[in-house]
């Protein structure tokens, strides 16, 4: 029997439904246990975004769920450095009075909040600000800091929200510095990039200097010189404007500011961007004559910009190409769509860190300054963090700065289910149950015109001695003391009598208690969570954000079924395939843009002179001692960001190779399978090399999610390839967002002898 026909053979009780949390596609997944093992895991058909659809990684996920480096009870960090196991009410006890110590010495603002979920997880995030707030905590950050916060500015102007490509249906895609084959991020990505390769009428254009997999299926690849891509995407602009092939009728009724955009891409000289960004001029006007006649284009960049010189810019340009062209509130086009949770705040008022006075693009501090916010002597530094479900030692730029920042802190708290890098550099440890083990959910709802959202029931108790997040925030707030448990009372007694008691006895207590107001998510984790049923008191939380989304979106919340947000919340309740919550028409679109006149604001004055000053802009920041692009952090086949730390979990490229062209390894002497050093202005380090033809001259490529250690069952340490951040500067940074060059790293590559072992 193959694996199907067991499948099929088993009785469907068997199957759980849950969810993959290894990208923010989080497919729907069906798993048969074997005690608390994942013993069998396929696609969930009955999920509405994922259908059935998975990748190869979500086979592994017991990886994951049974790993060595779980954590099991609370560690408290002793004087000598070593840890030692405390229980739960002290380690709480501890924890608060510590921060409230912290607030009272120096000011609650001075406690710094990173991370709040991954790629699978956002529930306990969701209750961290009750803590925070109780304490006047508001300074946080996470990954997104790292990649979307200058699109995120962007969108802010535009037209004030988040937009996505309906993939599915679009007659052009464009992935910018995006391999979707690899990184998926849309839902059912390689099952859609096949029909896009299969149909003669659709087209993809890959703007990459790497030939990806999804390069190799695109009928258009602009193989751009790494960090060049402003030139290429402004040279694209340039045509679209130069030729006419602008929607002009579009840009009359819904776009404003236009004409000064025009004006400055009138200017540009296509072929002399051409010759910059090394991509033929020929192949760029084709491209854009293709977009300019589509009936419909989507669009995706992701980190091969995001993370490289000129990010903030390219972002612009990359809108400004289906702006122009017409392509958003139509089918297969972009679309603003609507948000369960909402990931960032789409404002224009951008705040500045405390000591650098960088700037805070949708609340969150970028993620490469983080380190110089808490060393040195400046007054308003911070001295206190609390970190839950990241690894920012491993994950932010310059893993030695952060390693000494996080040490100089008077308090340092890290909630994860393993002993990360990060975590060890923690004065406590909280242990949190995994996320098969806890009601859990991810506010990656971005689909339009069907948007879906998904509550994972558990699929057993937690590991002993560990505690969801829910709780574990529950228990702080407690331990501050700054709630009377009699005022939660009459709020228990509505909640265990209907849905309609509970919404007038909340909005009655709220709004007569400054301090309940302040600390929402505890308030109904406390109430409305004990009368949720067996393991999903963790979803109390998301009462409240349903009720927000039926407010924010009455029609397309009842399209989708739901009559009020009571409905909403009960349907995600008992839906433990999740559910579809709400369905748009296409014309919403320009309901949603937040400007008075609903039209997008074209013209950023800011952006425009960027644009200008583009035809006397570097190129190129190699040097002769650095002179290869490194691009650190690759997503491949056996990748997961830091959520695997049980390197068995790959079935190939174990310990993450170097990718380097034939023309350098043929320069610097390197062999294939050999070793080769690779040095940057931030650190050194030694990697397998692997010589690719997918590779051009003058870059190399290492991937994500690698130098972890590991110990294994037989008590040997691994630290299996490269960590990326051990090579990465936290001042090489967008000026605009602050977000990493990631991709854009120079370097140095030597062979180096191959280690003996013994
Ligand atoms: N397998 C796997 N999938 C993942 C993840 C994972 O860890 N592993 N992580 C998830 C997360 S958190 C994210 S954010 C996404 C990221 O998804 P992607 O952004 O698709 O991932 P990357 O491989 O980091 O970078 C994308 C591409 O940028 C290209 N690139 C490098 N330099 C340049 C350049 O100068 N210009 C251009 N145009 N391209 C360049 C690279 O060749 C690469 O193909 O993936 C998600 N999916
Ligand atoms: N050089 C370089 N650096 C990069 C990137 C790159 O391309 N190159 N990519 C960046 C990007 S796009 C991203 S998204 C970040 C990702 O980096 P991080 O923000 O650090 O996130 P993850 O790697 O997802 O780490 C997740 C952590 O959550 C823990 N965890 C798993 N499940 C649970 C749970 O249920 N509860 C709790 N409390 N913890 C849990 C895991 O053990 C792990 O420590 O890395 C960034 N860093
Ligand atoms: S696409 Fe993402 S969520 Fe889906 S199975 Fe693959 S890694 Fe998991
Ligand atoms: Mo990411």
């Amino acid at each position: 029997m193959t694996n199907e026909d067991v499948a099929a053979a088993a009785a469907p009780e068997d199957w759980q439904p849950t969810a993959c949390i290894l990208c923010e596609c989080n497919c729907g997944i069906v798993v048969q246990l074997d005690g608390r093992k994942l013993a069998k895991i396929r696609g969930d058909k009955e999920h509405p975004a994922s259908q059935g659809y998975t990748c190869n990684k979500a086979l592994r996920l017991d990886h994951y769920q049974n790993n060595r480096s779980r954590l099991t009870s609370p560690m408290r960090r002793r004087p000598d450095g070593s840890y030692e196991e405390i229980d739960w009410d002290t380690a709480i006890a501890e924890i608060a009075s510590g921060f409230k110590h912290i607030a009272q010495a120096y000011g609650g603002d001075k406690i710094f909040y990173y991370g709040g979920g991954g790629q699978g997880n956002h529930l306990g995030g969701a209750y961290s600000g009750a803590f925070l707030k109780a304490l006047g905590s508001h300074y946080r950050s996470n990954a997104l800091a790292q990649e979307k916060t200058g699109e995120a500015w962007v969108d802010a102007h535009l037209y004030g929200g988040h937009t996505r490509g309906e993939f599915e249906h679009a007659e052009v895609s464009v992935f910018i510095g995006k391999n979707p084959w690899m990184s998926q991020s849309f839902p059912r990505a390689r099952t859609v990039l096949n029909d896009i390769a299969k149909d003669p009428k659709r087209s993809m254009i890959v703007i990459d200097p790497v030939i990806t997999d999804t390069a190799k299926m695109a009928d258009m690849h602009l193989r751009v010189r790494p960090g060049t891509d402003a030139w290429v995407l402004a040279a694209l602009a340039a045509v679209v404007a130069q030729e006419n092939l602008c929607d002009d009728a579009f840009l009359a009724n819904h776009v404003t500011g236009a004409e000064n955009v025009l004006d400055v891409l009138r200017t540009v000289d296509v072929g002399d961007y051409a010759l910059r960004c090394g991509v033929d001029e020929e192949l760029i006007r084709a491209a854009a004559r293709r977009i300019g006649a589509a009936e419909s284009v989507s669009v995706f960049e992701d980190l091969g910009i995001q993370q490289a010189p000129n990010s903030t810019l390219c972002s612009y340009l990359n809108k400004l190409l289906w702006v122009l062209t017409g392509n958003f509130a139509k089918r297969g086009a972009q679309h603003l769509h609507s948000s369960f949770g909402p990931l960032f705040r789409h404002t224009l008022d951008v705040g500045r860190t405390p000591v650098t006075g960088a700037p805070i693009v949708g609340g969150l501090i970028p993620s490469n300054v983080v380190p110089q916010e808490m060393i040195g002597d400046h007054p308003d530094r911070f001295r206190a963090m609390i970190v839950e479900s990241s690894n920012p030692a491993h994950s932010l730029a310059d893993s030695n700065a952060c390693r000494d920042a996080f040490s100089s802190l008077e308090l340092m708290v890290v909630i994860d289910v393993a002993m990360t890098e990060t975590a060890r550099l923690a004065h406590y440890v909280l242990p949190a149950a995994s996320q098969y083990e806890k009601a859990e959910s991810t506010f990656f709802n971005l689909e339009f015109p069907h948007n879906t959202f998904h509550l994972r029931h558990r699929l057993m108790e937690p590991l002993e001695g560990t505690l969801p997040e829910p709780e574990i925030w529950a228990r702080l707030v407690r331990a501050l003391g700054v709630v009377d448990d009699a005022e939660l009372e009459p709020l228990r007694r509505a909640a265990a009598e209907s849905r309609e008691a509970f919404t007038a006895a909340f909005l009655q207590a709220v709004s007569s208690s400054p301090m309940l107001g302040k600390v929402l998510p505890y308030v109904l984790y406390e109430t409305l969570g004990p009368t949720l049923p067996e393991g999903l008191s963790g979803a109390a939380a998301l009462w409240g954000l349903a009720q927000k989304a039926a407010m924010t979106y009455p029609e397309a919340v009842r399209r989708a079924g739901h009559a009020d947000g009571n409905a909403l919340f009960d349907a995600i309740v008992s839906s433990p395939s999740g559910i579809t919550f709400t369905v748009h028409e296409y014309e919403d679109d320009f309901a949603l843009i937040t400007h008075a006149d609903r039209k997008i604001a074209l013209d950023m004055p800011e952006m425009l002179a960027e644009i200008r000053a583009l035809s006397d802009a570097q190129t190129h920041f190699t040097t002769p001692d650095f002179p290869i692009v490194l691009s650190a952090g690759e997503r491949r086949a056996y990748t997961a960001n830091d959520i695997f730390r049980d390197p068995t979990w790959r079935k190939r490229d174990a310990d993450g190779a170097l990718r380097v062209s034939l023309e350098d390894a043929e320069k610097l002497g390197l062999v294939h399978g050999g070793r080769a050093r690779i040095t940057t202005a931030a650190g050194s380090a030694e990697a397998s090399v692997e010589i690719s033809e997918a590779m051009l001259p003058g870059h190399a490529s290492l991937p994500n999610g690698f130098g972890l250690d590991f110990v294994d069952s037989d008590g040997r340490a691994h630290v299996p390839g490269v960590a990326p951040n051990a090579l990465t500067s936290s001042d090489w940074r967008d000026p605009y967002a602050g977000t990493p060059w990631h991709k854009h790293v120079p370097a140095r590559i030597e062979p180096a002898p191959v280690p003996v072992t013994v």
